[in-house]
């Protein structure tokens, strides 16, 4: 039975860490950004080397192919992939396990001559992290940016997608174009880390994913008035900032008691106006994030929040605006895929458990265009996102092997 190489796998990994690598550990490497495009060379670099055909699409996705120079409905191909992006100071395994251990999928199953009835391509997926706009090159891809208003598309440091694309010598009006063409995808597996603690707490080395959070996003603004922080009467202060502050805390309550199961909150991202120490803050911004598997219970809760928001603004006698950001689709993954993983990792001896992820994924834009699944590994700790995010290597030799022979049974037409 063929299997990946776990000394060139680990050699790939710690080689794309170092694109974007920080002093401590950890790497930051937003999309577009000089380390990304550093990367993405290498990355080129090292599929051609592997054998691989290799293209990037106008949404700068990055493709390595078996025997393939493009996607075509004529030739269904079965494609693997994630993401080299990665959070502010994130870990080196986010998305870049999936791309290189489907690279690296490819390169075994080429190297052991393996006949496979359809050719197999790994994919890199553009800001899957949404430094831009969320799940952004898979958007793209599955059809999902028509209209979408590239002009207006800025991370909350207010640097425009078209600007940063441009630096990196991309036109961002182009990335429609990298629509695939309907039915060249006979599917989609991805691998990786949970990113939680479920898997490590439970003893279990692989997770099938089954369904795929929807993620909202949306700037809440606090307009209240700047005034001297010693001279003005505490009782005569609008100071933004503490709306927005018990804003946040009872949004928490809420979420928590009122959400599903599998709600949660976030305020990320704090932006206080003209934030000096000695002024009251007349602006307060927050990014306010909720997640969700199902679609309905998102809807609620940010009708649910916008009135909080306007309670709290009514009570401290300062303004509100609720601008929407970007909101995913939750999306469940291919019963077909599920089973073919969990058949794999049977004749593997690798015990499975089902789970939805409570991160989101490119294979939830995917699931639009094919059947799509996911294979999650362990984190350690459950840490992701973080500098110190990590996964035991045999951990990634049993995923990187359960997606292997995942991507020979998916394109084995006879499957
Ligand atoms: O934020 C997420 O859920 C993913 O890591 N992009
Ligand atoms: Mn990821
Ligand atoms: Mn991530």
């Amino acid at each position: 039975m063929i299997s990946i190489s776990l000394p060139r796998l680990t050699s790939r990994i710690n080689g794309l860490a170092r694109f974007g690598g920080l002093p401590g550990g950890g790497v930051t490497r937003m999309c577009w950004s000089p380390p990304h495009e550093e990367a993405r060379a290498w990355l080129l670099g090292e599929m051609r080397a592997a054998g691989l055909e290799t293209w990037v699409d106008p949404a700068g996705n990055i493709f390595g192919a078996t025997g393939i120079r493009a996607l075509r409905p004529e030739t269904p191909v079965v494609l693997t992939g994630s993401h080299i992006d990665t959070v502010p100071e994130g870990g080196i395994l986010d998305g870049a396990l999936g791309v290189l251990a489907g690279l690296e999928c490819l390169q075994a199953i080429g190297e052991s001559r393996t006949r496979h009835a359809r050719p197999l391509v790994v994919a890199a997926w553009s800001d899957e992290e949404g430094r831009y706009g969320s799940l952004f090159g898979s958007r793209a891809f599955c059809g999902m940016l028509e209209g979408a208003g590239l002009d207006d598309m800025a991370a909350v440091d207010g640097v425009r997608l078209v600007d940063a694309m441009a630096r990196a010598g991309f036109d961002a009006q182009r990335a429609p174009q990298a629509r695939v063409p309907p039915g060249s995808v006979a599917a989609y597996v991805e691998l990786h880390i949970e990113q939680g603690p479920r898997l490590e707490e439970a003893g279990i080395p692989i997770g099938v994913v089954e369904a795929i959070v929807g993620v909202r996003r949306s700037r809440v603004i606090f307009l209240g008035q700047a005034d001297h922080a010693g001279t003005t009467p505490m009782e005569r202060r609008r100071d933004a900032f503490l709306a927005a502050a018990d804003y946040a805390l009872r949004v928490r309550e809420h979420v928590v008691t009122r959400g599903s199961k599998a709600s949660v909150t976030n305020f990320g991202v704090v932006h206080v106006h003209p934030g000096a120490s000695n002024i009251v803050p007349g602006r307060a911004e927050l990014v306010h994030e909720m997640r969700d598997p199902d679609v309905s219970v998102l809807e609620r809760l940010a009708e649910e929040c916008a009135a909080l928001a306007r309670a709290v603004a009514g009570a401290r006698q300062v303004g509100v605006e609720i601008h929407p950001m970007s909101a995913t689709t939750p999306a469940p993954c291919s019963p077909r895929v599920q089973a073919v993983t969990e058949k794999i990792c049977a004749t593997l001896g690798l015990a499975t458990r089902r789970l939805y992820s409570a991160a989101g994924h490119d294979a939830q834009n995917l699931a639009r265009v094919t059947d799509s699944g996911m294979i999650f590994i362990p984190s350690l700790g459950g840490r992701s996102h973080r500098v110190d995010e990590m996964s035991d290597w045999h951990a990634i030799e049993r995923g990187a092997n359960a997606l292997l022979h995942t991507l020979l049974a998916l394109a084995d037409v006879t499957a």
